[in-house]
């Protein structure tokens, strides 16, 4: 079949089954929540990486089909998968996965057009005028072949380095075309798919830092002089030894602000229990605080298939058995579990504690920290008060919200209500003592 014929034939299909999901779907109202129904219940859509080869394992397609609302081919629409030699592309199996995502109605992520890695061997041999032309054709070749069925492409992926140089990563494309490749590969795209959201993708980015800056001046660059570019992804693989940031928000915050959208693009967390829920939880939360972050894509269905599956890094364990992180993950997005479960009817009862101490005191006042901790259950919000002694008065609060009546601060969360079971946040105050250094009451705590 030729490029065009293809072309067409992938759009009539597309549209004939996606209806029919859509009827499907309309006969499941009753079900419990799933991660991409809560996550469309915020605007946002919830998708995992996906890998040919498993489609067939029913397990993993019963759980990829009734959870997820967005795929990303994990390596299939990588160069060495699409154009293994030059000018002869294969799509057979990122066709599987596209074609299964549009029957079942959800979204696909293009991953990647330009990077250094999984690039086949004749890219790196080519002089500078033919690799500008071999990139040109590649991006073409792949946005062609996929228009008007990709909701973002990632167009340049990783072209920094690690560490605080804030320079770009050593690769054909930047060692021959220097830095201008990444604004030749985002216009090429823009021309190729006019309809694709066109994200600039990395890792160690997610917090503010010398690498994330970088990459901040080139999208505010990018903005300012017009070079398409809708999104950066924030790939946000974490561990021990990269943890979830706690500036994430702000970060994302601040690319946001660009005019850009935002999308959290690989997620995994590896770890296990309500540690790792909790670290979920933070991440759900972060994307939620702003308004530009557009969806989450964690990197995998089940913990068996994952890139790094000794950390047990996802939402589903190997048996495809839900994790409490899928838990977290599904009531920090609002959505509710079916019979039982956490969040859904027959649950059992949402209850939090409440412990204060003084964290810090000098002469004229103090401040006061109050850690929030779930029970047994996940909480999606919850509610502290706090008695002050007379005469004393809160100056500052922060992570959370107060309503006053009389002495008497009633608490409630600003980014942090829903936590996992037995996780914590903290709120902290800032009193000025007007006389009296008595410790204040703080009362029962409510979670919802
Ligand atoms: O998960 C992918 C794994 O199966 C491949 O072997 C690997 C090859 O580089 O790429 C993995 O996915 C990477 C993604 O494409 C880009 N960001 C880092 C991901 C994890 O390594």
């Amino acid at each position: 079949m030729n490029m065009m014929l293809r072309r067409l034939s992938r759009a009539a299909t597309a549209g004939l089954v996606a209806a029919a999901a859509l009827t499907a779907a309309a006969h499941s109202a009753e079900a419990a929540d799933t991660l991409g129904s809560a996550a469309a219940g915020q605007g946002r859509y919830f998708g995992t990486a996906v890998a040919a080869g498993h489609l067939g394992e029913a397990d993993y397609t019963a759980t990829l089909d009734r959870e997820f609302g967005s795929v990303t081919p994990e390596n299939e629409m990588k160069w060495d998968a699409t154009e293994p030699s030059r000018g002869t592309f294969t799509f057979t199996s990122a066709d599987r996965i596209v074609d299964h995502a549009q029957s079942r109605g959800m979204d696909v992520r293009g991953h990647t057009l330009v990077w250094h890695s999984q690039l086949p061997s004749w890219v790196g041999t080519l002089g500078a005028s033919d690799l500008r032309t071999a990139m040109k054709d590649h991006i073409s070749g792949l946005m062609g072949h996929y228009k008007g069925e990709i909701h973002s492409w990632d167009v340049v992926n990783e072209a920094f380095q690690d560490g605080g140089s804030g320079a770009r990563r050593s690769s054909p494309f930047q060692d021959k075309l220097g830095d201008g490749f990444i604004e030749e590969a985002f216009r090429a795209a823009r021309a190729a798919d006019p309809a694709a959201k066109l994200c600039y993708n990395d890792y160690n980015t997610d917090g503010v830092n010398a690498k994330s800056t970088a990459v901040y001046n080139m999208v505010k660059d990018f903005t300012s002089r017009g070079v398409p570019i809708d999104c950066v992804g924030f790939q946000s693989h974490f561990n021990s030894n990269s943890p979830v940031p706690s500036d994430y928000r702000q970060n994302l915050q601040r690319f946001a602000d660009l005019g850009v959208d935002v999308q959290i693009t690989e997620l995994d967390i590896e770890g296990s229990g309500s540690a790792q829920a909790a670290d979920y939880t933070k991440v759900v939360q972060a994307c939620l605080a702003v308004e530009r972050c557009t969806g989450m894509t964690v990197w995998g269905v089940t913990d068996k298939y994952s890139w790094r599956s000794g950390g047990t890094p996802l939402l589903f364990d190997g048996n495809y058995a839900e994790k409490p992180a899928y838990d977290a993950v599904r009531s920090a997005l609002g959505g509710s579990g079916g019979p039982g479960e956490p969040g859904g009817p027959g649950e059992g009862t949402a209850t939090c504690t409440a412990a204060y101490t003084r964290t810090a005191d000098w002469n004229g006042g103090y401040n006061g920290e109050v850690t929030v901790t779930a029970g047994s259950e996940p909480i999606g919000s919850w509610t502290a008060t706090v008695t002050l002694p007379a005469r004393q008065s809160v100056s500052a609060l922060w992570n959370g919200t107060a309503a006053f009546n009389g002495n008497v601060m009633t608490v409630r969360p600003s980014w942090n209500g829903a936590l996992a079971a037995g996780a914590s946040t903290t709120f902290g105050f800032t009193v000025t003592k007007n006389g009296s250094d008595a410790a204040p009451a703080v009362g029962a705590c409510t979670a919802s």
